[in-house]
């Protein structure tokens, strides 16, 4: 290896160092409302480690659940759950008590 191209494969190993540092020190949290019987918008750019937050606004029970199992969020009325993204790829979710309720999550790692 010329010492140009090592100098750069260094370059490139310190850039994904900083990455991978960066997406560990800052967990971000989100909010998904549930309100009128939908869930609201998953976050447009989500990472494993972020938190989300999922709040019950309705007069009615509902679950965030996975439907790979990965989770399963309890939600009584006016109530709210956190979770932590543990995998990254797309993860669909739903409502247990009303299965119309659907939504998907899509984490990077
Ligand atoms: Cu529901």
């Amino acid at each position: 290896m010329s010492a140009m191209n090592r100098k750069h494969a260094l370059a490139v190993v310190a850039g994904l160092l900083a990455m991978m540092i960066s997406t560990v020190a800052k967990p971000a949290e989100y909010q998904i409302a549930i309100a009128n019987m939908k869930f609201g918008s998953p976050p447009a750019t989500l990472h494993v480690g972020d938190v989300i937050v999922w709040h019950n606004d309705d007069i009615f029970r509902h679950t965030a659940t996975a439907r790979d199992g990965s989770f399963d969020i309890d939600l009584p009325a006016k109530s709210q759950g956190k979770m932590t993204i543990e995998r990254a790829g797309p993860v669909k979710f739903y409502c247990r008590f009303h299965p119309t309720m659907t939504g998907e999550l899509n984490a990077q790692p």
